[in-house]
């Protein structure tokens, strides 16, 4: 994620400034045959925000936000996000409420306007999405959080979010698997290592000494695994090294553990496995994972 940065610097220092006045909430954006504009009402049964798009006069596209507390933003001058060609207006989409949630929705600004797709940033909203060209071919890179964990297990200031580089293709925002396959790393001491015998030892025993085992860490709900051991083994997968995942797994998972959710019920190690995989297959990129690592996500 780190090389996208400078190219972000470049794309901002380029970006022209719009047409925005605060204190009404409108936006307008001109380019060629389209009219944007974004808008915020406060009036009692009609609140939320309305992105309208006109082209050449003609009212092609209205939307409302999902709930009252909505707005949209032009997310930024638009650029060709898909790589065929034509602008791409990328509008930002704030669902309102705490932590959550931010969409971006993609149009094409062709002869013909039509919705692209969505990328639904969810809880990982608060870091903006990097929209950037990565390598040789002409579709943006765009690079943000996925939030699948969230809320898994702990709370949310606990849950990990791995990053992902998405592109167009096929017609879909799909993982880039070239920018996201890397080289397997573990997090030691706020840093990150290569995978190795040594530093996975240090992990492993790291790991399996947390008190969360025990149920006496700081999130406990009850007794289980630390979001440490997760977060390590999504690091691994999202890199294209679940094979390495569940060796962690392997090392940290404590012989006599049986890991009790509530008071109903026990999990082993087997069972919390699969309780891992079903959370992640939720991924809107569970498919793509799934390609990125070859046969070991199952
Ligand atoms: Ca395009
Ligand atoms: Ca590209």
């Amino acid at each position: 994620m780190k090389r996208m940065l400078p190219a972000l610097a470049v794309l901002l220092a380029l970006a022209p400034a719009k047409a925005q006045s605060q204190a009404d909430d409108y936006d307008e954006l001109r380019l060629g045959q389209y009219v944007i504009t974004t808008q915020r009402s406060y009036t009692k049964g009609d609140a939320g925000g309305i992105l309208r798009v006109h082209q050449d006069g003609l009212l092609v596209h209205s939307q409302r936000t999902t709930g009252p507390f909505g707005a949209w933003i032009i997310h930024q001058p638009p650029t060709d996000v898909t790589g065929d060609g034509v602008l791409d207006l990328v509008a930002l989409e704030r669902t309102g409420g705490a932590n959550c949630c931010r969409v971006y929705h993609v149009f094409s600004l062709g002869e013909h306007f039509e919705k692209v797709g969505e990328i639904d940033t969810g809880h990982g909203g608060w870091e903006e999405p990097v929209f950037v060209n990565l390598d040789t071919d002409p579709q943006l890179e765009i690079g943000f959080r996925d939030d699948t964990f969230a809320y898994w297990q702990v709370s949310l200031a606990g849950s990990p979010m791995p990053g992902v580089v998405v592109e167009f293709r096929n017609g879909a925002f799909r993982l880039d698997a070239q920018a996201m396959r890397q080289p397997p790393t573990i997090r030691l001491d706020d840093s990150e290592v290569p995978f190795d015998e040594t530093n996975l030892a240090s992990l492993a025993q790291e790991i399996s000494r947390d008190g969360e085992w025990q149920g006496r860490g700081p999130s406990s709900i009850s007794p289980g695994p630390p979001a440490e051991l997760w977060s390590a083994m999504l690091g691994l997968i999202y890199s294209g090294n679940a094979r390495l995942a569940w060796e962690l797994l392997d090392r940290t998972w404590p012989d006599e553990f049986v890991a009790r959710e509530g008071q109903e019920r026990t999990f082993t190690k087997g069972e919390w496995r699969a309780l891992f995989l079903n959370q992640l297959s939720q991924s809107p990129y569970w498919e793509d994972l799934r390609e990125l690592n070859r046969g070991n996500l199952q």
